[in-house]
């Protein structure tokens, strides 16, 4: 039944006087704005529950994904757009005399995440709706997000980020699904009177989890699959145990807030009774789910269910398979590891040792008895087994337990039947340096899985002048399958395509440049290059490296006030984790630098900086369809994938890259003439590692321009950084420089300056953007996920999807 646009104006108005009580002409923006959602979830209502009965009467297997980041932004349009009703909707408003963009600022992002991540799992759950996959999300509601960001005195201050302040307009409670989860507490082994031994508890701290389930909607295709996300209570048989306030605060706090640190994990027990509360929780309803409504013998999961373990996070996954297996279900060990390691999948992430998720062995105990002790069980069979295969010291590399420590990815891969890294460069290193002993031990285990990104949020939400540019030039079916942008690469040399896509740049960057200026005071100009580094705020990123050449150019055009350059407008997003000093250092100086910079009549407007600040993904939707240039210059090696290079990628700006993550795939995607490669190669930064003869001091004494950059730091050029700049200082120069930057100082500036000079040409430049427009369907998480169902999780697409005549929603 399709919406038109008279019916939509009715409904909504039905719909404030019924919840409200009021007229349209008197309601506000916000009261306008819950009703249309209240208005679009009944949309998709009916679609929801027929989806689920459908997985269900077929017996279809299904995959639950399970992160403890997700990361969606806003819905309203997405949902829209998926619902097929995103044009009714713009123009009935418009009639009311309402805007559907300023009415969608109204929504509070939905920031459950802190970066790649969280941002990968929330896309993929829009591409397995979209590709009519079942499959399932399973994570934690916390009460607040990702900390609001801002800048007092250039520094980086945080502050809590009250996201379900007036209510969350998506989430349904779903009391009748809540479970219960023990933590804490001894756990000792006594006869069950059958022969078996089960589990006896004393003095554990039960928690209910409650559910709330949000619907994730699929691209015009009447599937809506649901995202679980769990929040801790007090169950009811244990309430005269928290008499005292702080005791209900100490329980309520379990799913109170996310960790903000996206690559540094600190060990802290709050952390670890997350991660198995909301495991927990989502494997209990998974096996209630199975023996209520499936009704198959419990050693046929895995031809019903599969879990996906999205980084080590939800590693106890395997544990928690293996109890409920052993003690509940009362399987043999044998059996109970079989089915677990057929059901389980892991995704590793990152590379970065201090990333790598340990915990204490005393720490596991105290929290998690009965967890440890299965794992304990795990790592001494894996040892008895691999111990006839392998030598001494591949065994003792990989196993579980080792110095005192629970390592939350041999878990993983041991617990699991596929090991996938992010990006092939990324999977390749797993196999042949970090997880290299395990790729000897289970060589089938291992493959890739290359990301990719929502993207019609990533180009039609985001970038309507290019879609309709697109729409003439190629018709509307790339909206459906990214791969038809392939079309683009037609209209090469067409004049008009090539005007009108910088017409649609120019409008975006007006846009953008709107934005900065009531947000930050400063005045761009939409003529100038935007160049654009978004991402987490980390020393591997080089962040440092992107001021560092800022800073030349800087000292440039003081010597040379007329230097012959294009404008340029350098524009960071970036949050620090709150812990992390030296981002925060970074952070500092970058906004000094702009201090600086942007108010030095001698540069004469020729180059800003913008430090945007509060980063997220309704800020990244503005940013990105305004870009002319993306820094992908992370340390080669270090960046798994990387996301936002193909979200930029998609919205015509042209790469400026290491061979780093996708950066790579990327490159063979658009040519090596159509995006800018410059750096250390990852053979050559691990060569660095070998021989040691790397000197940062020489580099400062042999380069007189790397000298007077860095000099800025210590001498006063750059104001109020007294501390900070010598922190930077010394980080290079005293401590060697870790990430290379000085190493990658020359060829990343002959890049900016091969850039500065394509920039000048701009029929060229047009050329480069619509290439590499036309060759990001590739990059499609919609791919990525029909890869992961066919390859690794085993499910297909739901039946009704295959034929040709999709019925709308509407
Ligand atoms: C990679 N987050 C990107 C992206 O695959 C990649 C770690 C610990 C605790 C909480 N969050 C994390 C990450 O490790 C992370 O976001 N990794 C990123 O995953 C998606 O594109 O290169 O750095």
């Amino acid at each position: 039944m399709a919406l038109d646009k008279e019916t939509f104006k009715k409904e909504l108005r039905q719909r404030l006087r019924e919840n409200y009580a009021m007229e349209l002409e008197d309601a506000a923006k916000q009261e306008i704005f819950y009703t249309l959602g209240a208005l679009v979830k009944a949309r998709y209502a009916d679609a929801w529950g027929d989806t689920w009965k459908e997985y269900v009467d077929k017996k279809k297997k299904q995959v639950y994904y399970f992160s403890i980041e997700f990361l969606p932004g806003r819905m309203l349009k997405n949902n829209l757009l998926n619902l097929g009703m995103l044009d009714t909707a713009r123009e009935a408003l418009a009639e009311l005399g309402i805007d559907l963009d300023n009415l969608a600022e109204v929504e509070k992002d939905m920031a459950l995440g802190n970066g790649g991540l969280g941002r990968l799992a929330s896309c993929f759950m829009d591409s397995i709706a979209s590709c009519g996959l079942p499959g399932n999300g399973n994570g934690i509601r916390y009460d607040y997000g990702l900390f609001k960001q801002r800048f007092v005195d250039g520094y980086q201050v945080e502050l809590p980020d009250e996201w379900l302040q007036g209510g969350n307009i998506w989430e349904i409670r779903r009391e009748s699904k809540a479970v219960e989860v023990r933590v804490g507490g001894h756990v000792y082994l006594a006869d069950n009177g059958r022969g078996k031994l089960k589990p006896i508890y004393e003095n554990e701290q039960i928690l209910r989890a409650v559910p709330y389930d949000t619907g994730m909607v699929g691209y015009e295709n009447n599937v809506v699959n649901t995202l679980r996300l769990w929040s801790v209570e007090i169950p009811a048989s244990e309430e005269d145990k928290y008499q005292s306030i702080q005791g209900r605060r100490e329980l309520e706090d379990l799913t109170a807030v996310l960790y903000p640190d996206d690559s540094n994990e600190q060990g802290r027990l709050i952390r670890l009774t997350q991660e198995y509360f909301f495991v927990s929780a989502g494997i209990q309803s998974i096996i209630r789910h199975y023996k209520k409504r499936i009704q198959q013998p419990i050693s046929k999961l895995s031809e019903y269910v599969s879990i996906h373990i999205n980084d080590t996070h939800p590693a106890l996954c395997v544990p928690e398979m293996m109890r409920i297996l052993i003690d509940e279900e009362e399987l043999s060990w044998e059996q109970a590891w079989d089915v677990t390691v057929k059901v389980m999948s892991y995704t590793n992430h990152t590379i970065l040792a201090e990333a790598l998720e340990k915990w204490s062995i005393d720490l596991m105990k105290r929290t998690l008895p009965r967890m440890y002790q299965i794992i304990e069980e795990i790592d001494a069979r894996y040892v008895h087994t691999m111990q006839e295969l392998h030598p001494y010291d591949l065994v003792e590399n990989t196993r579980i337990i080792r110095d005192g420590q629970v390592h939350m990815a041999h878990l993983s891969i041991i617990g699991s039947h596929s090991t996938n890294g992010v990006a092939k460069l990324h999977s390749d290193l797993l196999k042949t340096v970090v997880l290299h002993d395990f790729y000897i031990i289970y060589p089938d285990r291992f493959n890739n899985k290359t990301n990719g990104i929502a993207q019609r949020r990533w180009s039609q939400i985001v970038n309507e002048p290019m879609s309709h540019v697109l729409d003439e030039a190629i018709g509307k079916t790339w909206r459906k399958d990214p791969g038809d942008l392939k079309l683009l690469m037609n209209y090469q040399s067409d004049q008009t395509v090539l005007e009108k896509l910088a017409q649609a740049k120019k409008m975006n960057k007006q846009a953008l440049a709107d934005y900065i200026l009531e947000t930050t005071e400063i005045d761009v100009s939409a003529d100038a290059i935007f160049d654009v580094q978004i991402k987490r705020l980390h020393a591997y990123k080089r962040q440092l490296l992107n001021l560092l050449h800022i800073i030349k150019l800087y000292q440039d055009l003081k010597e040379n006030p007329d230097l012959d350059m294009q404008k340029r407008v350098f524009i960071f997003g970036a949050k620090a984790a709150p812990s992390y000093h030296y981002a925060k250092v970074i952070i500092k100086c970058i906004n000094e630098a702009a201090q600086l910079i942007n108010n030095d009549p001698d540069v004469n407007d020729q180059i800003k900086i913008v430090f945007l600040p509060n980063y997220n993904v309704s800020l990244a939707e503005k940013i990105i369809p305004a870009a002319d240039v993306s820094e992908q210059i992370s340390l080669a090696s270090k960046e798994a994938s990387g996301t936002s290079n193909m979200k930029l990628m998609l919205n015509g700006a042209i790469t400026l890259a290491t061979l780093d993550g996708a950066n790579v795939e990327i490159r063979d995607a658009v040519g090596d003439d159509n995006i800018y490669i410059f750096g250390l190669t990852e053979k050559e930064v691990y060569a660095y590692y070998e021989n040691q003869e790397y000197s940062a001091q020489r580099m400062y004494d042999e380069n007189p321009v790397i000298r007077r950059v860095l000099n800025a730091f210590i001498d006063g050029t750059i104001p109020n950084i007294v501390y900070e700049g010598r922190e930077i200082f010394d980080s290079l120069i005293k401590y060697n420089d870790e990430y290379f930057l000085l190493r990658d100082f020359d060829s990343y500036v002959k890049a900016q300056e091969e850039i500065d000079k394509a920039y000048g040409d701009q029929t060229f430049w047009q050329q480069m953007s619509l290439i590499n427009i036309a060759n990001a369907g590739r990059f499609s998480s919609d791919e990525t996920v029909r890869r992961y169902a066919e390859d690794i999780w085993k499910v297909e697409p739901k039946d009704s999807f295959v034929t040709e005549d999709v019925q709308k929603v509407q």
